[in-house]
C-alpha cells in the first residue's frame, strides 16, 4: 500500500482519537505526525489548568496511559484524592498523584506567562514524544453542554454528572474570538501536508469545536490534502464515550451515515474519504450520496497492532 509522502495533521480529542494517533504515529517516520488536539474540555480545578485531550493524548503517545481508563497514568495511586475527599474537597475528577505533577507544572508555566503551545511542545519532549502536539488554540474556548436540565460545563457533564443529562446542543464559548493554532495554520498554507485524517473522536465535543475554529475547517477544505475521516460510530454505537447517547438525544439516528451527513452539512466539501466498519457497509451508498467516499475496512481498535493496521488503511486512501 503507497505510503504517503509527507507530514501527516490528525485531528483528535478524547481516548478514541488518541487510539488512532497512536497507530499513525507508530507506522509514520518520527516527526511526521502532527495532532491538532481539541482543547475545548480543559478547565481549571482545584485552582489547577488541566487540559484532559492533551494530556490523555501525550501518555497514550509516550506508552504511560491507563490501559483500563485510556485516561491518566498507568500504576497511579491516589493519596492526594483521598486526602481531598477526607477534607470535603471536591474530589469527582481523579487526579491521581502522578498526574499530579503534569497539572502543577502546567499551571506554574503557564501563570509565568508560557503559552500552551510552548508548554505542550516541552511536555511532549519532556515525555519523548516526537509526533509534534499543537493544541487547537491559545485562546480560551470552552464547550458548554446545552442540557433539559440547564447549561454545563463540559467536565461537570462528562465527569461529575456522568453524561446522565440528556443534551439539547452545545456551545463553545470565546469560540468566535480563538485564533486557530498559528503553526498549524502556517504549515496548511505551506501545504505541508500530504494527507488530513479525523480521527474517531467525538463529533460533538471533540472534533466540532477545532473544525469551528474561525478559518481552520475552510483552510482545511483548501488545503491540496485528501481530508479523510474515520467514522467513531460503530453499528450504531460509540466504542468509548457518549457520542450515541448524545446523537439519540438530538434527534439523530445514531449510525456512520448520521455521523457522514453532520459533518457534509456542517463542512460542504471538507470530506474526501469517510471510512466506515464492514459491520456498517450496507451504509456506503447512503454516505456516497452525499457526495463522499467510503472506504470499508475493521476500524476497531482493540489491540496495538489493529491500531496499526487502521492507520496504515487511513494513510493508503487518497480520497476523491
Ligand atoms: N474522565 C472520567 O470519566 N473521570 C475522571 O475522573 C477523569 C479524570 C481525568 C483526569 C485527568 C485527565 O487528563 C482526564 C480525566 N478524565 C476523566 C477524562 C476526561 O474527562 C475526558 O477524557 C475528556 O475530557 C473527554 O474526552
Amino acid at each position: 500500500m503507497a505510503a504517503v509522502q509527507g507530514d501527516v495533521l490528525a485531528l483528535s480529542g478524547g481516548v478514541g482519537g488518541a487510539k488512532l494517533a497512536l497507530g499513525l504515529a507508530d507506522v509514520l517516520a518520527p516527526g511526521r505526525l502532527h495532532v491538532l488536539v481539541n482543547t475545548a474540555d480543559d478547565f481549571r480545578h482545584l485552582g489547577l489548568y488541566i487540559c484532559p485531550d492533551i494530556d490523555t493524548l501525550l501518555y497514550t503517545l509516550s506508552g504511560r496511559a491507563n490501559s483500563t481508563l485510556g485516561w491518566g497514568l498507568e500504576g497511579e495511586t491516589w493519596q492526594t484524592m483521598s486526602a481531598l475527599e477526607q477534607l470535603g474537597a471536591d474530589a469527582w475528577f481523579r487526579l491521581g498523584d502522578r498526574d499530579m505533577a503534569t497539572h502543577l507544572w502546567r499551571t506554574e508555566q503557564l501563570a509565568g506567562g508560557m503559552r500552551l503551545t510552548a508548554f505542550t511542545a516541552l511536555l511532549a519532549e519532556r515525555l519523548s514524544v516526537s509526533s509534534h502536539i499543537h493544541p487547537m488554540t491559545n485562546d480560551r474556548v470552552r464547550t458548554i453542554v446545552h442540557t433539559d436540565s440547564g447549561d454545563l460545563p463540559f467536565q461537570h457533564y462528562f465527569v461529575r454528572d456522568q453524561c446522565k443529562p440528556a443534551v439539547t446542543g452545545f456551545s463553545f464559548d470565546g469560540i468566535s474570538a480563538a485564533h486557530p493554532n498559528r503553526d498549524v495554520m502556517r504549515l496548511l498554507q505551506q501545504k505541508a501536508f500530504a494527507q488530513v485524517l479525523i480521527c474517531p473522536s467525538n463529533p460533538f465535543v471533540s472534533i466540532d469545536p477545532i473544525l469551528q475554529l474561525p478559518g481552520l475547517w475552510l483552510a482545511l477544505r483548501e488545503s491540496p490534502a485528501p481530508v479523510v475521516v474515520v467514522s467513531p460510530i460503530v453499528a450504531g454505537l460509540a466504542l468509548k464515550g457518549p457520542a450515541a447517547k448524545m446523537m439519540a438525544e438530538l434527534g439523530m439516528v445514531s449510525s456512520a451515515l448520521e455521523v457522514a451527513r453532520h459533518y457534509s452539512q456542517r463542512y460542504p466539501g471538507l470530506m474526501d474519504c469517510f471510512v466506515i466498519d464492514e459491520s456498517d457497509a450496507t451504509l456506503a451508498g447512503a454516505i456516497r450520496e452525499l457526495g463522499v467516499e467510503v472506504a470499508i475496512t475493521s476500524t476497531v481498535m482493540k489491540s496495538r497492532a489493529d491500531k496499526q493496521d487502521l492507520a496504515r488503511f487511513a494513510l493508503g486512501l487518497r480520497g476523491s
